[in-house]
């Protein structure tokens, strides 16, 4: 199966408006990019997740799509997409875009058709009731002159695509997800995997992946819709990879997924290992808190379920969604949750910026961002020149995080910053077959976690106490001599 050839990957998710500007516009672009290409392949990465760079108004960061099948052109264009695709493809890295399966935006062509008075050969597309009045759940009217309101998945202008119902408690207006009227928008998203499929993508991240029928509690429905769409897709390219923004393994790797992403969530053992504080569930485990219990069942629960289905999961560092690690973890703890990253299954994505440490800042919304806005700024390349290598003289997309003073070049000069540490967790993961291994064992004694890999285990002491272990020492998150100090992780070798 071809599924195998993932467990190699390491990818690199960059937000395209705010990594390099290649044409001073103060804003990211396909060809800045490209420019960078050495860059993420130096850092031992082989495939690069890129948020949507499709024409859109930008209500929602680009997750508002006007032309599924076009590049924005503040992002440049199509042929700027397929030289990237080439230029990638020469240094061994995977390209995986965004696809956004669930909605447009308000402009898109297809959804104005559908939303127009007459009944045509769009009308069914979208999901709309059948009186302006009669406003509900998500549904909104007094725009178009259609008679009925069009469903939104999330923000007003996002429209949702009629994949149909699961229990309907409208007959009059909703169309079962089993309907042949709701296979339109099953292969309307078929054609857009083909299209940047023929171009050369290598696959896609799928923006809410588990949301396509309504009314689908259990989601055993929209996981029929996504084997409907693989048996064909996966008939045409095999290759192609497929990551979930699904949360749950069981049920997107049902469904047909490669791999599913564990994201912040208040109820999995990712938020409360490392991301828990205050605001959530209290502070997390790495921080001391004690209850390891539901942690570390979710853990194997989840690595059990990938193995079990053949499938991975996909760690992050963070995404464009979430506030950065660097906001929760200081720099010892960043090491040791590097270290989990590298060696445990699945496959590791690291978010554009993490490398050096940058933080999430409190600013204003911008394009829809808002809480997320402070996530998504400018990449710092340099020190030296006025906008740290982002853009030329333009004023840039977003402001800079100055949380610390570290920059690509400053952190490049430094054998001991966090950038290091990742090149050589790549580095270790790349040469060290264990590390890439499906099975995991899970267990814990007083604080302090085992990750059994083959011969390789991994050992993380979040005790108060130093912890005396045997083994050759083959990567360790810090300098020690003898016993393993508190809040280190040691990888040994039996
Ligand atoms: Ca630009």
């Amino acid at each position: 199966m071809s599924r195998r050839s993932f467990r190699n990957m390491m990818a690199y998710e960059i937000y395209p408006t705010s990594f390099l500007d290649s044409n001073n516009d103060g804003t990211g672009d396909l060809r800045g990019i490209i420019s960078k290409l050495d860059y993420i392949k130096d850092m031992g990465f082989n495939a690069v997740w890129l948020n949507p760079f499709y024409r859109s108004p930008f209500k929602d960061g680009g997750y508002d799509v006007e032309d599924f099948f076009d590049v924005d052109p503040r992002f440049g264009t199509l042929q700027d997409f397929d030289e990237l695709i080439k230029e990638a493809h020469e240094r061994g890295i995977r390209i995986i875009i965004d696809l956004v399966a669930g909605h447009s935006a308000l402009n898109n062509k297809d959804f104005l058709k559908s939303a127009r008075a007459d009944k045509n050969e769009k009308s069914d597309l979208f999901i709309w009731n059948d009186n302006p009045w009669d406003k509900g759940s998500n549904l909104l009217a007094g725009m178009f002159d259609r008679h009925g309101c069009y469903m939104v998945n999330f923000f007003a202008h996002q429209p949702a695509f009629n994949y149909g119902f699961k229990d309907i408690d409208h007959p009059e207006w909703q169309m079962s997800y089993k309907d042949k009227r709701t296979l339109a928008a099953r292969n309307y998203m078929l054609e857009v995997m083909r299209f940047w499929l023929s171009k050369g993508a290598d696959g896609f991240r799928v923006d809410m992946a588990d949301s396509l029928v309504k009314n689908d509690e259990d989601k055993s429905a929209t996981i029929e819709v996504w084997k409907w769409m693989f048996r064909r897709i996966r008939k045409e390219y095999p290759e192609a990879f497929f990551v979930s923004e699904w949360s749950n393994p069981q049920r997107s790797l049902e469904a047909g997924f490669d791999a599913d992403f564990v994201l912040d969530h208040w109820d999995n053992f990712y938020h409360r290992l490392f991301r828990s504080d205050e605001n959530t569930r209290g502070k997390s485990v790495i921080n001391g808190n004690n209850d390891l219990g539901f942690t570390l069942k979710d853990m194997r629960e989840r690595f059990n379920e990938a193995e079990k289905q053949n499938g991975y999961l996909a760690l992050i560092s963070g995404n464009h969604d979430s506030w950065r690690i660097a906001n929760y973890l200081n720099d010892e703890q960043l090491r040791i949750f590097y270290m989990m990253l590298f060696t445990l299954p699945g496959i590791p994505f690291v978010l554009y910026g993490d490398e050096i440490g940058m933080k999430t800042v409190h600013i204003p919304s911008k394009d829809g961002g808002y809480q997320r806005t402070g996530t998504r700024l400018p990449m710092i390349w340099n020190d030296e020149e006025p906008n740290h290598g982002f853009t030329g003289d333009a004023e840039p997309y977003l402001p800079f995080c100055r949380e610390n003073d570290m920059s690509v070049d400053s952190c490049m000069k430094d054998e001991n910053s966090i950038y290091h540490f990742i090149c050589r967790l790549t580095e270790l993961r790349r040469k060290t077959r264990d590390l890439t291994d499906p099975h995991v064992e899970i267990t814990e004694k007083d604080r302090v976690l085992y990750f059994t890999r083959g011969r390789h285990v991994l050992i993380v002491n979040l005790s108060r106490k130093a912890y005396e272990f045997e083994g050759r020492v083959v990567f360790r998150s810090r300098e020690f001599k003898g016993k393993l100090p508190p809040q280190t992780a040691v990888l040994i070798k039996k």
